[in-house]
């Protein structure tokens, strides 16, 4: 099977610049890959770029983003600067049990998935420059707190996440995180959910998005697919351009069902099967129409 890279590698890989994520601190490795949220470090300019990003976010969502993000992002408190990852934790932690913790970049998937299992959601302690205003490979605090936060506080969601985590580790155990890694990528980082409206976005790489979040819901370009765990994990998918293909769920009830089973046959399924291109279709496919 062609290694596909991994959001890590193929970041880093693609960046021209050495990878931010330096994991030192004083010299010291960090074992968890977590650090201090270095608050101080945060320049007025940074704490601006928040505050436009997040306004400029905010403004798109309406008939584009799911209701549950709309009416959970407010939970966030701040926005017109970045928060200090306790003052997230005050909220979040009470709601659903989870909390931030800050990282250097994207990490390792063992790691990754370790955090996850644990209910802690590992949130880029850096934010993007002026240049990088409209995209950035790498999440960075703003993908990860407006992006992804939010839904950490829907009760069903967060359920889903701290399973996906616990599913993680036991996917790399049976060599399974690109396949896992690609459910991630079109669930989390790029879902679409069906809603008696519409379809509308819940990835946090849509939500986080300029672009995307209009493009992933009202564009007749990319295919729309319910989502089929199979088919998902068989499903390859590119990390510097808009997705070609969106999977459909109709709730989060739905996808913590479909994602509670053991993975174990459906690896093997997919290994049977084989990959798919990013734009490929597939016999089986329920094609989901734009509203
Ligand atoms: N690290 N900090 C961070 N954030 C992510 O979203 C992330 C990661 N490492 C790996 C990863 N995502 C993906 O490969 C997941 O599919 C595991
Ligand atoms: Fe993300």
């Amino acid at each position: 099977m062609a290694t596909e890279p991994s959001v890590y590698a193929a970041t880093y890989g693609s960046s021209d610049r050495p990878p931010r994520g330096d994991y030192t601190r004083d010299g010291l490795v960090l074992s968890d890959y977590t650090c201090p949220q270095n608050y101080a470090a945060y320049t007025p300019q940074d704490h601006d770029t928040y505050r436009r990003l997040f306004e400029r976010q905010s403004a798109l969502l309406p008939g584009l983003a799911c209701d549950a993000f709309i009416e959970a992002l407010p939970s966030l408190g701040i926005h017109d600067r970045i928060p200090r990852f306790e003052e997230i934790n005050a909220r979040l932690t009470p709601a659903t049990g989870w909390e931030v913790v800050a990282v250097p970049g994207l990490i390792p998937e063992v790691p990754f998935f370790t955090l996850l299992a644990n209910r802690k959601f590992p949130v880029t302690d850096w934010i993007r420059t002026p240049a990088e205003y409209d995209y950035i490979v790498e999440p960075d605090v703003f993908h990860d707190l407006f992006g992804h936060v939010p839904l950490l506080f829907n009760p069903v969601f967060a359920e889903h996440m701290q399973a996906y985590g616990a599913g993680g580790l036991k996917a790399h155990r049976l060599g399974a995180c690109e396949l896992l890694s690609r459910l991630y990528w079109y669930t989390i980082e790029f879902g679409l959910v069906r809603q008696a409206d519409g379809l509308r976005a819940y990835g946090a790489g849509i939500l986080s998005s300029s672009g995307e979040l209009q493009h992933s819901v009202r564009s007749p370009d990319p295919q729309r697919i319910a989502l089929d765990v199979t088919r998902c994990m068989r499903t390859r998918y590119k990390i510097d351009s808009y997705q070609q293909t969106y999977f459909v769920i109709d709730s989060f009830q739905q996808l913590f069902d479909v994602t509670a089973p053991d993975f174990t046959p459906l690896y093997a399924q997919v290994q049977t099967l084989g990959e798919l291109a990013a734009d490929a279709p597939a016999p089986g496919d329920v094609r989901i129409a734009l509203g």
